[in-house]
């Protein structure tokens, strides 16, 4: 029975004896061994008495086991739902209960604080570890290698990605196997991908880039990965000589070239060094190339839409723009939807078989963000050049990309209000060399209530995942407005930035 993404990506490599993984804890896996352990993963949570259709949730350390989890819903028609290993137990209790996920998969560590929220949504809880330990691989221990691949069709739903945005609370972005499959056809086409690539992976694989981008062109290349647990600049140095690609967000390259050992020797062996998730600044592009004789790629895409627009392989990489569409894929700059003459800024929208098939159980969210003809409207303000280049120039939403990672202003402001003896709060993004953009809040106070901002931070630190919490807090007697009442966040911007 035909199973598109996971025939596409494991089955067709399920006996090859070439090597999938290395580096890391363990020994290097072949792509025999690896779909093996995928297949008894498969069992293990058939035996739980998962059927197809039915979410399973991921919040574990990144390793192959996690990635074998992957591998296994695929298989068996589970949609996949990995998760921040930073969100705290009452922003997992809103994904868990939102995705109506049937099994939960979390580190020992992380446990016992969600056996509640699994219990009060009727979820399942087995362990994962980073050591390769954990109830789910006791479960799938002694299972058979082989598991009759359940048949998957283009529209089958593969994996829902939380993405949170301006409005309030995330919103699960339902991809299918059409979108993943057609998205990782196009890339290695694109980028030249073969079986003798060896990718140094070193990004979270619970988003886009290192999941889907990083982890099923290679697959479907056939090459291997480097697959280490973090980032590490000196790591990665050491490494360079054993891959020929690498994929980053732009902090990866400014930590990278902050490292003296960062040579034009060192990267010798690359063919190439690709960046995305955030905007890469034309200068640190410049460096790059005058440091190691490569010209970094960059691309440009997101949760709802995997892949959209790329700088060529062969051809002219230009600093500060993010490539062309990619081919299948249409992209227009509009106004309220209508398109705009090419040259003038405005909202970038897509429309390909990368688009997703909608947010989980908000129909009307969708509708709002995907057009009668299928456009969907990114919320990032581009302009277009005569040869097709697309410059991102700004979002429409108001969003905070630290370290290639989404905050929503929103959601932090939210929590801030809700803590006793704050009367309000607007938070900003403010520009850091290291993470590109830093989480700044401003707060004001109750009248005749001394703050704590200390104590804010640490209240904060109860709900919301470290990387959301503010780097600085700044008091304030009031928040500046227009006349329409609106908090005029480019006066706090530039404030805050003049600051620090
Ligand atoms: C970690 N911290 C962050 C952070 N990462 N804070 C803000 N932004 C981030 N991105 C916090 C930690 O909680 C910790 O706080 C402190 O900062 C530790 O700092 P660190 O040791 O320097 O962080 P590090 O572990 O080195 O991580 C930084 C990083 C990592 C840049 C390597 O964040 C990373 O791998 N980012 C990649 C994210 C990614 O994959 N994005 C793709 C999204 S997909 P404390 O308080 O505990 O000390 C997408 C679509 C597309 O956007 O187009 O690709
Ligand atoms: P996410 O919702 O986490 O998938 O983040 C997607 C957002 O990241 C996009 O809407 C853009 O704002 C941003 N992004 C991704 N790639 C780039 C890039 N190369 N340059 C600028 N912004 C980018």
């Amino acid at each position: 029975m035909p199973n598109l993404l996971y025939d596409a990506l494991f089955g067709r490599n399920a006996g090859a004896t070439a090597v999938f993984l290395q580096g890391g804890s363990g020994p290097a896996l072949t792509y025999a061994a690896f779909v093996n352990s995928a297949s008894r993963m498969a069992h293990a949570m058939s035996g739980l008495g998962l059927t197809p259709g039915d979410r399973v949730a991921l919040q574990a350390e990144k390793s192959v086991d996690a990635l074998a989890v992957y591998a296994a819903c695929v298989q068996s028609g589970l949609v996949f739902l990995p998760l921040n290993p930073a969100y705290t137990p009452a922003e997992m209790d809103y994904f868990i209960g939102n995705s109506g996920a049937s099994l939960l998969i979390a580190s020992p560590a992380k446990a016992p604080a969600l056996a509640e929220v699994a219990a009060r949504h009727g979820a399942q809880l087995q362990t994962l570890d980073a050591d390769g330990t954990g109830t789910l691989v006791d479960l799938a221990q002694g299972q058979p290698d082989r598991f009759a691949t359940v048949s998957r069709d283009r529209d089958d739903l593969a994996a829902i990605l939380y993405t949170s945005g301006t409005t309030g609370r995330s919103k699960g972005a339902m991809l299918t196997q059409g979108n993943l499959l057609s998205n990782a056809q196009v890339l290695v086409q694109a980028w030249g991908f073969t079986a003798d690539d060896v990718l140094l992976h070193t990004l979270p694989i619970f988003h886009t880039h290192g999941l889907f981008v990083a982890t099923n062109v290679t697959l479907l290349a056939g090459g291997a990965m480097i697959f280490l647990p973090r980032f590490d600049p000196d790591q990665i140095i050491d490494l360079l000589p054993q891959a020929t690609t690498m994929m980053g967000v732009p902090t990866f390259y400014t930590r990278l070239l902050d490292n003296p050992r960062l040579t034009r020797a060192a990267t010798a062996h690359m063919r190439l060094f690709i960046s995305g998730s955030a905007p890469l600044l034309a200068e640190t592009h410049r460096a790059w190339t005058a440091r190691t004789g490569h010209r970094i790629l960059e691309r440009y895409g997101m949760t709802e839409t995997n892949m959209n627009t790329t700088n060529p392989y062969d051809g002219d990489r230009r600093p500060g723009t993010v490539g062309v569409p990619l081919p299948g894929i249409d992209l227009r700059i509009c106004n309220t939807g209508i398109p705009l003459e090419q040259g003038q800024i405005g909202t970038i929208e897509v429309r390909g078989p990368n688009v997703f098939a909608g947010y989980w159980g908000l129909p009307e969210k969708t509708a709002e963000e995907v057009r009668p003809d299928g456009f969907f409207v990114t919320g990032d303000l581009g302009v277009q050049d005569a040869d097709g280049y697309v410059t991102i120039v700004g979002r429409a939403k108001d969003m905070i990309i630290s370290g290639g990672l989404n905050i929503y202003p929103v959601e932090v402001e939210a929590a801030i209000d809700a803590l006793p003896g704050v009367l309000e709060s607007a938070v900003v993004g403010v520009p850091d060399a290291d993470m590109g953009e830093v989480v700044v809040a401003v707060v004001v106070a109750m009248p005749g209530v001394a703050l704590d901002t200390a104590a804010l931070l640490a209240a904060l630190g109860e709900t919301l995942a470290r990387f959301k919490l503010p780097r600085r807090i700044v008091l304030r007697d009031g928040l500046p407005r227009n006349a329409m009442g609106k908090v005029q966040k480019t006066v706090l911007r530039q404030e805050v930035a003049a600051r620090f």
